[in-house]
């Protein structure tokens, strides 16, 4: 056996720094995978607060392993370089959103993709053009600035939006392609084929259900007098006296 005084220095440093430096890596998608879920979480928020809606079913997040990342690289044919990595692997940091319907799916997709500090790097609408298995979903690469001591780094962040139907569907045909290692038998294939017809009949009959029961409950004009979540009607008076105080010009 080696022992660590018999391995040269400079492969003792260069261990060290790969080890940094991949930490780092690791740690920079952590961070912007972060930021991305706050974004969603505070859209979440503010639609319930402000609209009394809530779009969002639940957000998940999930980081590739170290071993996976290779496992990846490996799999593209793509030397393990820091560099190489940084540029073709671009689903290290994953958010998945699941929606209550496809509208909100396309809302909540419009509201973080427009954001100011987002850019997107590739953007699929898998609902209007399902994969031929019959995958739906809204699939972004997104790039979010993360904030360390060293400086600024560019993360990409996988966003994966989706219908709680969809999501049901994704998860049933993910099982299914591992238990067949990806030769899903036809008979099978096709049922699955079948079943995403379904959902996507469903995600369309819940969405006229919701539209017609909000029509019944449409408010009348006299709803508008409530107050908004969390301000008495105390409160939203002494605002309106502040607001109504001519201002000195
Ligand atoms: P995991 O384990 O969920 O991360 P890429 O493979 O990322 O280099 P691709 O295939 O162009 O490039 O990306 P795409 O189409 O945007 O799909 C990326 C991810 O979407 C997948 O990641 C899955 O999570 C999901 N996805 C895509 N197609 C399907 C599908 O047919 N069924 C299911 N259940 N999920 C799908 P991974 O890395 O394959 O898997």
């Amino acid at each position: 056996m080696v022992t660590e005084s018999e391995v040269p220095g400079d492969v003792i440093e260069g261990f060290r720094r790969v080890r940094e430096e991949f930490t780092r890596l690791m740690l920079s998608y952590r961070f912007g995978m972060e930021e991305v879920t706050t974004k969603v979480h505070i859209l979440r928020e503010e639609f319930a607060q402000l609209h009394s809606y809530n779009p969002i079913e639940h957000i998940t997040t999930r980081l590739k392993s170290p071993e996976s990342v290779l496992d990846k690289a490996a799999r593209k044919g793509i030397t393990p370089t820091l560099e190489n990595i940084r540029a073709h692997i671009t689903d290290i940091a994953g958010l998945r959103v699941t929606c209550s319907f496809i509208a909100d799916a396309y809302r909540v997709f419009e509201a973080l993709t427009e954001q100011r500090d987002i850019e997107v790097l590739t953007a699929k609408d898998y609902i209007s053009s399902p994969k031929p298995n019959g995958y739906r979903s809204l699939h972004a690469i997104v790039q979010v600035p993360v904030f360390l001591s060293s400086g600024p780094v560019d993360v990409p962040v996988e966003v994966q939006i989706r219908t709680v139907a969809m999501d049901f569907w994704a998860s049933l045909e993910h099982k299914i392609f591992y238990k067949f290692d990806g030769e899903v038998p036809p008979h099978v294939a096709d049922r699955l084929r079948d079943a995403a017809t379904t959902a996507a009949r469903l995600d369309e009959e819940m969405a006229d259900l919701h539209d017609a029961v909000h029509r019944h409950a449409e408010p009348s004009p006299d709803d508008d007098r409530s107050p908004a979540p969390g301000l008495s009607e105390e409160v939203i008076r002494r605002l309106m006296t502040h607001l109504l105080v001519p201002v000195d010009d």
